[in-house]
């Protein structure tokens, strides 16, 4: 009886385990590379269209080698400090970015000081593939010179984990091509699985919507937080319907 119970909860601890790890799915590495600060643009790998996608960039360059005037993805500083700890930091001017991604600039997030082995000027966003090639450059906002510059900002690709849910742009998109609004093809899923009319048809049935409404409301236009919230609404209720968590909303 002892043995019995035992083994019961031996069970019961192997499949909580089970249920944890399967949500704690790691990202996958699919790309590296390196930016250089001559201002070449580095071309990275073509990445599915409406699928998002996490971009890292890593530490610094020097915008005036001459002077040890650095900068990373974001931020410059003014003090000649040759090392990773700076003692001021501005933004790149204008509202620009140092490093641009398919040639325009990004929001990197909040300034991020230290060595980079403790993750100093690290920063992380979330990326949509468009069905191209990803591109980056660096752009030298401060003197425009890029015969003084040196170094290059390494940066890495991530493919989000397999339960990570899908953008409203990815439903409008499949969902339009359903209704014959959009030229095109149904996307894949992460695990390659292909979205079909027969899917689609079910996932609605499941939210309890027709394709129609849920168009109109993934493609809810406006920046506004109310129609922003309905196209987040709707694309987590198929992400549900499809059997995967919601996606990752930086807004
Ligand atoms: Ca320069």
């Amino acid at each position: 009886m002892r043995k019995a119970i035992l083994i019961a909860m031996i069970f019961a601890l192997a499949f909580s385990t089970m249920q944890v790890y399967s949500v704690k799915a790691p990202e996958t590495l699919i790309w590296s590379g390196n930016v250089y600060s001559s201002g070449v643009t580095t071309t990275g790998p073509v990445l599915d269209a409406f699928i998002q996608y996490r971009v890292v960039a890593y530490e610094v360059f020097y915008y005036s080698r001459p002077s040890y005037l650095a900068a990373d993805a974001q931020y410059y500083t003014t003090d000649p400090i040759h090392d990773w700890t700076w003692y001021n930091h501005f933004p790149a001017p204008g509202g620009h970015s140092f490093l641009q991604i398919d040639e325009e600039d990004v929001d990197w997030g909040p300034f991020s000081n230290g060595v980079w082995q403790d993750g100093g000027h690290e920063y992380s966003i979330y990326y949509e593939g468009t069905g191209a090639q990803i591109t980056f450059r660096i752009v030298d906002w401060i003197d425009g010179d890029y015969t003084n510059n040196s170094c290059h900002l390494p940066v890495e690709i991530y493919e989000l984990p397999l339960e990570t849910g899908y953008t409203p742009g990815f439903w409008k998109h499949n969902i339009g091509v359903y209704l014959g609004y959009n030229r095109g093809a149904y996307s894949a899923f992460r695990d390659g699985t292909k979205l079909t009319a027969a899917l689609l048809e079910m996932y609605a049935a499941t939210v309890g919507v027709t394709l129609e409404d849920a168009y109109a409301a993934v493609s809810a236009r406006g920046n506004r937080e109310g129609q922003a919230q309905i196209r987040a609404d709707m694309a987590n209720a198929f992400n549900a319907a499809a059997g995967y968590g919601p996606f990752i909303d930086e807004d």
